[in-house]
């Protein structure tokens, strides 16, 4: 069973050696940037400061709740040091289950309130993350609760947020996000603005959830609760008609303003670049804060990998394409998003090869909102987790001439693939391309070039009497 809050999930992180406290007074001005920054390249354990400048001790930030594979793991309660292969296997056999969440009346995320004229942003602990933000960023790691005002649906999606003013957060949801879609086809028409909630600081599957592409329709409260195996626990925003977990550590409820635009960005993005110059943004309006008495605001540095970004979007993601992929009737066997690809660069495993199947595989990448510019197809006796097998079938058996496809597209790239032009990322234009490391569909067994390894080019009863010997002729594990 999941951990009920950010609090529990500290715990275990504090006693699995994967958690560091800073006690000494730090900036909120850049020095718990760097510092998260430097270590998230040295893969290091979270950080969690408790003591920043300007603001009462006790409140707190956590940076990279899960940017490694072992926090991983532990949010999932699995064992720290269980394979990436199985994370995947255990998160995607979660993934379909729902369970409906309980409804509570009184929470600790309401334990403060801050309402109307009261509301000051600045009265919690904002990082300035990276030199050369827009502003300081309240938001990197949150949850974004919108509701459609016709099904009823609820979206949880994560998006970045910045101070503008006291009661002014700039935000940046992707012309192709739920969230913007939603404001587009349902708000703007009626010129309403849009109730939404930032929720910070839940225990890390809830955040998981909001990075997963779930479709429209499909609640992602109830998916958090599969991949919790408990009910999350919901509780009414103060001055908005919509549902926030109830031990979120702070919730900043507020309007999405129809006739409004805000200078946003730009901020130290995921592919490991800083993404543009400030741009225009959505506002919001806040119209209430509410937050645990000694609140943690959850941080994510990004930027070069690994961060929380490429670590969990490589499972969410991963998962959620092997889904799709698999609904059009692509043959595929495995999916691997390598964190080092930030999402930009997939590797997919098929049963079936050829170039057939690689322009299926293209045109599901293609089809809706573009996340992902290069896709590698290999063939089902390459380890799809294991980038060197990876490279080696890339190098080996792509061809140079025949074995790319290349889609282009207009209105639906990612404005975040820092190869794109300025002119591209304004109209998302773009173009995806698949790498097809298969052999072609077509060719006789006969031609297909035998592999020179162990376990292809030797005789069953030579390989049996290696086997037989190996631990004895001093070469380690047979396995
Ligand atoms: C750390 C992090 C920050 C993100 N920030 C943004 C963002 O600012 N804008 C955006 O459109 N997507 C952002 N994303 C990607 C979305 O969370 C992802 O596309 C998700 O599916 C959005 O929810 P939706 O499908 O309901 O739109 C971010 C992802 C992560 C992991
Ligand atoms: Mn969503």
């Amino acid at each position: 069973m999941a951990f009920g809050d950010l609090r529990d999930f500290i715990a275990a992180i504090e006693k699995s050696g994967d958690l560091v406290r800073i006690k000494r007074e730090v900036d909120w001005d850049m020095e718990i940037g760097a510092m998260s920054r430097r270590n998230f390249e040295k893969s290091g354990p979270a950080l969690l400061f408790e003591k920043i400048k300007d603001y009462p001790s006790g409140y707190a930030i956590l940076n990279g709740p899960v940017a490694t594979w072992r926090r991983v793991a532990i949010a999932l309660g699995l064992p720290a040091d269980t394979p990436v292969r199985e994370l995947y296997r255990v998160y995607e056999e979660r993934r379909e289950k729902s369970i409906k969440p309980s409804v509570v009346s009184s929470a600790p995320s309401q334990e403060n309130v801050m309402m109307g004229s009261e509301v000051d942003i600045y009265k919690l602990p904002a990082p300035m993350v990276h030199d050369g933000d827009g502003g300081r960023y309240i938001g990197t790691w949150d949850i974004v609760v919108t509701k459609d005002p016709d099904t009823g649906w609820t979206n949880w999606g994560m998006y970045r947020f910045m101070t503008h003013t006291r009661n002014m957060l700039a935000g940046w949801p992707q012309a192709t996000s739920q969230l913007a879609m939603m404001m587009k086809s349902k708000y703007l028409p009626r010129k309403q603005s849009m109730p939404v909630a930032i929720v910070i600081g839940c225990e890390p599957l809830c955040h998981m959830v909001a990075t997963d592409p779930y479709k429209p329709g499909q609640d992602e409260v109830e998916y958090a609760g599969g991949l919790r195996e408990a009910p999350v626990e919901l509780v009414r925003c103060k001055s908005q008609d919509l549902m926030v977990p109830a031990d979120a550590e702070v919730v900043i409820e507020g309007e999405l303003l129809a006739d409004r635009i805000a200078h946003e960005g730009p901020f130290g993005e995921y592919p490991g670049y800083r993404s543009g110059t400030m741009g225009e943004g959505v506002l919001v309006q806040v119209t209430a804060i509410t937050h645990r008495n000694n609140p943690i605001i959850t941080l994510t540095t990004l930027g070069i990998p690994p961060d929380d970004s490429s670590i969990a979007a490589s499972l969410t993601a991963g998962v959620a394409m092997k889904r799709g992929l698999k609904g059009r009737g692509i043959p595929v066997k495995e999916v691997y998003v390598p964190p080092e690809g930030v999402t930009h660069l997939i590797v997919v495993s098929v049963e079936r090869g050829g170039s057939q199947v690689a322009r299926q595989v293209l045109e599901y990448f293609t089809a809706r909102r573009v996340m992902v510019s290069k896709v590698i197809i290999v063939d089902k006796d390459i380890d799809a987790f294991d980038m060197g097998q990876v490279l080696h079938a890339f190098a080996t058996k792509c061809h140079p001439a025949k074995g790319i496809a290349v889609e282009h597209y207009e209105g639906r790239a990612n404005a975040l693939t820092p190869c794109f032009s300025a002119d591209e990322r304004r109209r998302l234009k773009g173009a995806s391309v698949a790498f097809d490391a298969t052999w072609p569909a077509d060719w006789e067994e006969e031609a297909i070039p035998t592999k020179s390894a162990f376990d292809t080019t030797y005789p069953e009863s030579v390989r049996q009497k290696v086997l037989a010997n190996w631990e004895r002729d001093g070469l380690g594990e047979k396995s």
